[in-house]
């Protein structure tokens, strides 16, 4: 048995702000799935002005209620912007990026950029979404995780997309 099968490099899902990439790349950024064996973590490199939001297997980006937000709490953005809030079936809710370090030199520099690390330890299809409100009703910004079993052999990896 070849041992390095578990020992493979975490997934990642790279969340960019729009300014920074090209359309065509956003498509691939925001409308990513990654798939990983159950009892892994995936990495979500976030560059800038976003929140990662995990739901629980099965939940569809039409099941997130919307209009359930709250609002950034740190000084940027003055004013504040909405952040999506339905608790329903949340399994992870990433920092609130209003919060991050800023640097108000000039130009300001905003050191949001950071990683954030999920473990999923049960197979499933997990909804990932960005809790910015725009970026999820306007920029369709979500990906998908799914995990499957921990099982030895590859052929999980073949199954079919729906
Ligand atoms: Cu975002």
């Amino acid at each position: 048995m070849d041992k390095r099968r578990n020992s493979s490099p975490p997934q990642l899902i790279r969340i960019r702000s729009p300014e920074t990439t090209n359309k065509r790349r956003r498509a691939s950024t925001f409308l990513n799935t990654v798939k990983i064996k159950a009892g892994g973590a995936v990495n979500f490199i976030i560059g800038g002005f976003h929140q990662p939001i995990v739901y629980e297997d099965k939940t569809k980006p039409g099941d997130i209620n919307v209009d359930d937000t709250t609002t950034t709490t740190g000084p940027t953005p003055s004013p504040p912007v909405p952040l999506i809030d339905d608790p329903a079936n949340r399994i992870y809710r990433g920092l609130d990026p209003s919060l991050q370090p800023l640097d108000r030199g000039s130009p300001s520099a905003f050191l949001q950029d950071r990683v954030e690390v999920v473990f999923f330890p049960k197979p499933g299809k997990y909804l990932v979404i960005c809790g910015i409100s725009g970026h999820f009703v306007n920029d369709g910004m979500y990906g998908i995780v799914r995990v499957l079993p921990p099982k030895d052999d590859e052929a999980e990896d073949e199954e079919e997309e729906d």
